[in-house]
């Protein structure tokens, strides 16, 4: 086995190398390899100076986030880096790949940086709800312009090499090998003569407009990071590196940093970390299990979905068909495609001539038979079960032996849509969100027959257009809408007991959804949710005040934000909503009729009845296997459906509440309304009585 930290010496310049795979995450055997390393190297007359380097793909990519859940060991993140910094000849760092969190804060104390011509340098701490907390925010705009190392920090975002270069952050950027670029520079260094030029002794840049910068990021937090602590903690540590010296700054960063470690938000964040590459393992599919190859994608149904999934493609490389019956469906798809890249260009995210590119990646066509060579055909068209199996039959008819048939469906039973094929083993759901070539969320519904190697093509598809998929197996609304049902059935039945749209939706979105259920109904359009439960009347549940607000609006033909009226009014110039008197009574008068209890509910109850009622069908998911993991449902809640991060997904947020909190009021909830709904889920129940949680659960299974 290679050694952590190596150190080899060429000519009279010390080459440490850091090999701590897979992204050379600065652990306590790091840090302690280090430690040693340059202590070694203090007393070393022969080295004239040091290029600190690593192996593999990538520089150091932070600190092992595992750890804070342990504690960090000795040695220290600072008295590695003073350690460093204190070096009494140069060190160059040489960097390549993405140095990131603790790994850019390691660059910032060496005294300079060689960085590889596409490296990058970020500070993406506020992502796990911490701050850089081995000196990035007292050293970084020390080396870089206050307003721009703030901007760094706060959006996460990594800065190319080239920029880095420009603000002084690298020193010099390598073409070829950054080490043997690092050790060029650093022979010219002993040539010139130079000295160690420590960081820490450099003036902060701009600090003479730090109010004015500061202000303005407490505004922008204020407006854009709502109920978020690491930021504004961020912004204090930035303040001490403005006003006190680097060691004093440096205790501040400090006193922040932990205790923002331990934070509810910090630990959702940290959760969701782990979330997102765990739903990656499917334990179904074998390791040895093949991916077959996707080259050309086809689309059937140009509509806003069609659309928005054939970008996806285009954006990744692949060349798309979309298939509509209609020369005008083909027009208006293709004309939305072209208006959003527009858009981009205008904005300066797409190049004029990457904007050509994709729109010639896709090829409109009524032609169905033009499907013939693609390798991965999905469906987009309207949530009709009959049309769907006509197009699969149709399909199965057209597409070449081996290619997978997708289906968009959010709610249909994709096993009864795979029966009209003679390859069930090869259908598969691949429901994207809208806009689909913006939420990063794929659910990949593995139906019955679905074939391992396709579920497995499924899940390389997802990072190839740079989704995150996440696999349900069948049941009406999979893991998102099938837990969204309960959520809005109790948002409308507030409505009917007293409460008003906007008491509802200021609840949920204090709570940090992205928008109220009720705002989300009428920008998706009151009618859609309403169509599918009479589509579904015989499965549902015989109670006249499910969904009724819903069903009035459709009833008025007030179908939200395109008919101008829905929960909420849209007739002022910028058509934000207002509130809406006239269904306010229309909702308390049925209220009423109906017998539902005058109650107004308050904003805790509100909360608790929404995000209850929908962790409690999250424990049913787990129980029938529609979800594999609790940690899956959050991936999918905090990707697709706004549920903020910093509370981890709703399973997360339910262990951090308590799960025998939420099932006792559950019981009570039992006692004052309709019991059907209000039963505790047998999984839910279980966990609670053994004072255990989603997580253990996960990690018992896991085991
Ligand atoms: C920090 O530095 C705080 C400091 O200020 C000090 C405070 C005192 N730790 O993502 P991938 C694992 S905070 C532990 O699939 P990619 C990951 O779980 C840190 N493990 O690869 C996965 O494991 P598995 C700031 C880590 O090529 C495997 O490595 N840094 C860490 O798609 C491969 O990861 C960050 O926030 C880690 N730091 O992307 C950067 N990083 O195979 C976090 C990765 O078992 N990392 N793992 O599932 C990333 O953004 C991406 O991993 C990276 C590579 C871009 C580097």
């Amino acid at each position: 086995m290679n050694e952590i930290v190596s150190c080899s010496v060429i000519d009279n310049i010390a080459v440490v190398r850091i090999d701590n795979p897979p992204v050379n995450a600065m652990d306590r055997a790091v840090r302690a390899g280090l430690n040693k390393t340059f202590s070694e190297l203090k007393n070393r007359s022969d080295i004239a100076a040091v290029v600190l380097a690593c192996a593999g793909r990538t520089f150091v990519a932070g600190a092992d986030i595992k750890e804070f859940d342990t504690g960090i060991r000795a040695p220290s993140f600072h008295e590695v880096l003073q350690l460093i910094e204190d070096s009494p000849r140069p060190v160059v760092a040489a960097v390549h790949g993405t140095a990131l969190g603790a790994g850019t804060e390691l660059a910032l104390a060496c005294h300079y940086r060689v960085a590889q011509q596409d490296a990058r340098f970020g500070l993406p701490e506020l992502s796990l709800g911490i701050i850089p907390g081995a000196g990035g925010t007292q050293r970084l705009p020390r080396l870089i312009p206050l307003d721009r190392a703030l901007d760094m920090m706060l959006s996460g975002k990594p800065l190319p090499a080239a920029t880095a270069r420009e603000l002084g952050l690298a020193d010099a950027l390598a073409a070829g090998d950054v080490v043997e670029g690092a050790i060029a520079f650093t022979r010219d260094l002993i040539a010139r003569g130079a000295d160690p030029r420590r960081t820490r002794e450099q003036p902060v840049k701009n600090a003479e407009k730090a109010d004015a910068i500061l202000q303005e990021k407490r505004a922008q937090i204020a407006k854009t990071m709502r109920n978020r602590k690491s930021p504004l903690a961020l912004l204090e540590a930035v303040k001490a590196a403005t006003e006190l010296p680097f060691a004093d700054g440096l205790k501040v960063e400090s006193e922040q940093s932990r205790r923002l470690v331990q934070a509810p938000e910090a630990r959702a964040l940290r959760h969701l970390f782990f979330a997102e590459r765990e739903v990656r393992k499917i334990p179904a599919v074998s390791s040895d299990e093949k991916a077959r190859p996707v080259s050309r994608v086809g689309i059937v149904g140009a509509g806003t979905m069609g659309g928005g999934i054939a970008m996806c493609f285009a954006n990744a490389n692949i060349p798309v068909t979309i298939v509509d019956a209609a020369q005008a469906n083909l027009d208006r798809g293709l004309a939305t495609i072209r208006k959003n890249y527009e858009r981009s260009v205008t904005r300066g995210s797409l190049k004029p001539d990457q904007f050509e590119q994709r729109m010639a990646l896709i090829t409109p066509t009524l032609d169905f038979s033009a499907l013939a060579s693609a390798d991965l055909v999905i469906e987009a068209v309207f949530e009709n079960m009959a049309l769907k199996k006509d197009i699969f039959g149709k399909l199965d008819g057209v597409a070449r032996p081996g290619a997978i048939l997708g289906t968009n469906t959010s709610t249909l039973d994709i096993d009864e849509i795979a029966a009209v094929t003679r390859r069930p083993q090869d259908v598969i759901g691949l429901h994207f969100f809208s806009p689909a070539n913006v939420m990063p969320l794929l659910e990949i519904v593995q139906a019955r027959q679905t074939a391992p190697d396709v579920l497995m093509t499924a899940m390389d598809v997802a990072k190839q257009i740079k989704k995150t998929g996440v696999v349900a197996k069948v049941c009406y609304g999979f893991i998102g809408n099938r837990m969204m049902d309960p959520y809005a059935r109790e948002a409308e039945h507030c409505l009917l007991e007293g409460a008003t749209p906007e008491q509802v939706d200021s609840a949920l979105e204090e709570f940090g959804m992205a928008m109220g259920i009720l705002a989300v109904f009428d920008m998706a359009g009151v009618d859609i949710g309403h169509l599918t439960r009479v589509a579904r009347k015989h499965l549902l549940p015989d109670d006249p005040t499910f969904y009724r607000c819903s069903a009035m609006l459709t009833e008025c033909g007030w179908l939200g934000q395109k008919t101008g009226r829905g929960f909420y009014r849209y007739d002022n110039a910028d058509r934000k909503r207002t509130p809406d008197p006239e269904t306010v009574e229309m909702f308390w008068a049925e209220g009423k009729r109906l017998g539902a209890a005058r109650r107004t509910p308050d904003r805790q109850e509100i909360q608790e009845r929404c995000f209850y009622a929908m962790v409690n069908e999250g424990a049913r998911l787990l129980e029938e296997g529609i979800a594999l993991r609790a940690s899956d449902i959050d991936v999918v809640y905090t990707s697709g459906y706004g549920f903020p991060r910093y509370h981890g997904g709703p399973m997360f947020y339910a262990d951090t509440i308590g799960l025998k909190v939420i099932r006792d009021r559950i019981l009570e909830f039992g006692r004052t309304f309709d019991r059907q709904y209000w039963t505790p889920a047998p999984l839910l129940e279980l966990l609670a009585r053994n004072e255990s949680t989603f997580d253990k659960w996960d990690a018992s299974r896991r085991a």
